[in-house]
């Protein structure tokens, strides 16, 4: 309890005095008073965060010694209390209690959606080239800001593998000067629903069955099928799923996108409308349907420790933001496009992606459950300059994450973990609850008060004073009658994917069809396979008889009116390039008996150039001078941007699959990469592998020389590519 103060004690009653300058509210801003003597906070010696002045990621693991949770040295963590050596166990074991109880505990609930993710801390640095629509500071020519980014898939749960079919997210926390902003995207630009209410329907119809609870993280099931062709806005971000778009290659080789419009606003109060883009370095690249499908056996983790592999070893993965930019009309639309509605883009070649920043992940997390799955994202969270529109999709995710956090992290304080903890200096009103850490000093948190000096004030309004602005909602006259409605132009739901389809490459149509092929040869239910085919037949009468011939079924009649639709470019995976090849693994096939003429000059020019050489060999340890990173055991095709092929190896003598002189390890190897379109180099005896292989020397994307080195030059020019597709004649 306060003291009284002593001069009030003194004051004589009934005496006329003037207002106490302590009565009145504070208006000069001054900083947070310091703790009252008697509100001292305790000093904690075990650090919790950057505030302490201590390193957070060593809370926790301080001195030599074991401990228990409260700091008492333990001398046995092997064997339990008991009453003899044979007895039962004491219950007063207060070490045993605590390990069990805490390990018990370990787990939180996993996201409800994108369980399954990577993360990587990184920074941006602005180009300037935003000055002209935003005033938020980040974008500043040369200005770096801390970020943490977590890739995910959205359907499977957190031990799911990697390489499915399916969209991936990409959400960017950015740690600015002005408290953090989130960019909450995903690898495919427009979504399934255009109302968030739509949500829960999507994702339940997604999600494994709930009987069995299978087929986990896959689309390829009749209740997915069934929501998707019962509601045809979700065909165009459907189509974009049977693409390349739905496996990606790496996390490093992706698009991102904002998906909904967002709102700019300059220091003026100016508004724009924009859409965000993040354009890899290394160019969107994909795995086949067959690598992604071994991949999820042999290696579920296959993007997941690409990206941490990549990082490691000084590939830094790298992007750059990019902003197509729309005049702030009353309509929201674009050259008819409608803005608000995320199931639409906006063809590049009508609105050029103008630069304004680039992002290096340049560190791997030092504890994934501590960074990668307590990281809690959030569309609004959103500094000066940029705000959110009236999309109705991004409507419901203003309310959904804030929702889903306070469950699944535990309570109201999630924002206190060190990962969310923005780098601005924080003074909210926010007391208590779960898991507080904050010690907060002062009587009043809340406003006006006269006791804590005032504090905290409010910040200014004039978004050109950087140093007093707070956030300020663009000013928008909103009108109109309570509905549950969407507007007319939100019925279009075939124009943008037959400009997808259109825009598509011979063998991108190829796997798209493919795709279908296999989702909908999974389902079971003939109606649904017939209501799809209706919509593909909207979309493209090829694309409809294609996978109604895979499918065994009649080829509806197309019921579009389908107009003539400009292809965009872009939107192909091949349009651009050659692209650089920094981070991509190439095997080398060594035969420990045949000569390894070259081997070390060709993994020392592919480390030069920024690949990474794995030897593989016929057993581990080492061949002549060389490391062994890979067995024939051990290695598999899919793992490999490059195969190299320097030896012949033989089968061993009991081998049971061989057909010829060389180990059909190998073989299956060679045949696979060839298959994949993948570059294929070989020299010195690994020509007579190719030959044992079937592997043409004159086929696309192989390339031969008597020398290593002669062969990994031209390897790298193939590798611009990323794959050699012209090996194969399309088949549409
Ligand atoms: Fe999300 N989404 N979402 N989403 N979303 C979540 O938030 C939601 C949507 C996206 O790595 C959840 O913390 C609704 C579009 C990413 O931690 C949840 C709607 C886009 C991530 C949620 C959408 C996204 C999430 C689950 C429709 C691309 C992973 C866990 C109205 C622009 C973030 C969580 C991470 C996660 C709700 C649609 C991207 C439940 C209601 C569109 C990348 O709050």
């Amino acid at each position: 309890m306060n003291a009284k103060d002593p001069k009030q004690q003194d004051a004589v009653p009934g005496a006329p005095t003037a207002v106490p300058p302590s009565l009145t509210e504070p208006t000069e801003p001054v900083d947070p008073l310091p703790p009252k003597p008697d509100q001292g906070a305790p000093e904690t010696r075990t650090p919790t965060g950057a505030e302490s002045g201590a390193d957070p990621r060593t809370a926790g693991q301080q001195g030599p010694w074991l401990t228990t949770a409260t700091g008492v040295r333990v001398h046995d963590t092997d064997h339990s209390l008991k009453a003899g050596e044979r007895g039962p166990t004491l219950l007063q074991d207060h070490h045993l209690r605590e390990k069990i109880t805490h390990f018990d505990h370990e787990r939180i609930p996993e996201r409800v959606v994108h369980a399954r993710g990577a993360g990587a801390h990184g920074y941006f640095e602005g180009y300037g080239t935003a000055d002209t629509v935003t005033c938020a500071g980040l974008f500043a020519k040369g200005k770096r800001t801390p970020v943490f980014v977590r890739f995910s898939t959205v359907l499977g749960s957190r031990g799911s593998a990697d390489t499915v079919r399916d969209t991936r997210g990409f959400a960017t926390k950015f740690y600015t000067d002005e408290g953090v902003w989130d960019l909450v995207g995903n690898n495919i630009p427009v979504f399934f629903i255009q109302d968030g209410i739509k949500f829960p329907d999507v994702v339940h119809a997604a999600k494994p069955h709930p009987d069995r609870e299978i087929p986990q993280a896959q689309s390829a099931h009749d209740t997915f099928w069934d929501f998707v062709s019962l509601h045809t806005e979700a065909q165009h971000h459907t189509l974009w799923n049977m693409s390349d778009r739905g496996i990606p290659r790496s996390y490093r080789m992706m698009e991102g996108f904002g998906v909904h419009t967002f709102r700019l606003t300059r220091a003026d109060g100016a508004t724009s409308l924009v859409k965000f883009h993040w354009k890899p370095r290394l160019g969107v690249h994909s795995l086949t349907w067959e690598e992604a499908q071994l991949l999820g056996g042999l290696d579920p983790d296959f993007h997941r420790r690409d990206l941490a592999d990549a990082i490691e070893s000084g590939a830094f993965p790298e992007w750059e933001l990019g902003i197509q930019v729309f005049e702030d009309t009353a309509d929201q639309t674009f050259d008819g496009i409608d803005l608000l509605d995320p199931t639409k883009i906006v063809p590049e070649e009508l609105a050029p992606v103008q630069p304004i920043g680039r992002m290096v992940l340049d560190a791997n997390p030092t504890n994934y459950f501590a960074e990668t799955e307590q990281v809690a994202f959030h569309v609004g969270h959103l500094v000066p300059g940029i705000d959110v529109t009236d999309d109705p999709l991004m409507q419901a995710r203003l309310f959904s994450y804030v929702d889903t956090q306070l469950s699944r992290l535990g309570g109201p304080n999630f924002n206190q973990i060190p990962i969310n903890r923005p780098h601005a200096p924080v003074n909210d009103m926010l007391r208590d609850g779960f898991h507080q850490h904050a010690v907060h000093a002062g009587v009043a948190p809340y406003r006006p008060n006269s006791l804590d000096g005032g504090c905290p004030f409010h910040a200014g309004t004039d978004l050109s004073d950087e140093e007093t602005r707070a956030f300020v909602e663009a000013a928008q006259a909103v009108t109109g009658h309570k509905v549950r409605a969407q507007p007319a132009s939100y019925d279009d739901h075939f124009s943008q994917a037959r400009l997808f389809w259109a825009s598509m490459s011979p063998v991108e149509q190829e796997h798209i069809i493919r795709a279908y092929s296999f989702e909908l040869g999974k389902c079971y239910e003939q109606a649904i396979k017939e209501r799809q085919l209706l919509a593909l037949a909207q979309i493209d009468p090829t694309l409809c008889a294609e996978v109604a011939t895979a499918l065994g079924m009649t080829v509806p009649e197309a019921t579009s009116g389908a107009g003539e639709v400009v292809p965009s470019p872009a939107l192909s995976q091949l349009t651009g390039g050659p692209w650089p090849a920094d981070g991509r693994v190439a095997g080398i096939v060594v035969d420990p008996d045949g000569g390894l003429d070259g081997v070390a000059e060709v993994r020392t020019a592919v480390l030069e150039a920024g690949m990474v050489p794995l030897v593989i060999a016929p057993h581990g340890g080492t061949v002549g001078d060389l490391a062994v990173q890979r067995t024939f055991a051990t290695a598999r095709s899919v793992e490999y941007d490059v195969v190299l092929v320097a030896g012949c190896p033989a089968p061993a003598p009991d081998a049971v699959a061989a057909r010829g002189p060389l180990d059909p390890r190998v073989v299956l190897l060679l045949e696979e990469a060839f298959r994949h379109a993948k570059v294929i180099g070989a020299w010195g005896p690994g020509l007579d592998a190719l030959d044992a292989a079937g592997v043409p020397t004159d086929a696309a994307g192989v390339a031969t020389a008597s020398e290593g080195p002669a062969v990994l030059s031209q390897v790298q020019d193939l590798m611009g590519t990323h794959r050699s597709w012209e090996r194969f004649a399309p088949a549409v």
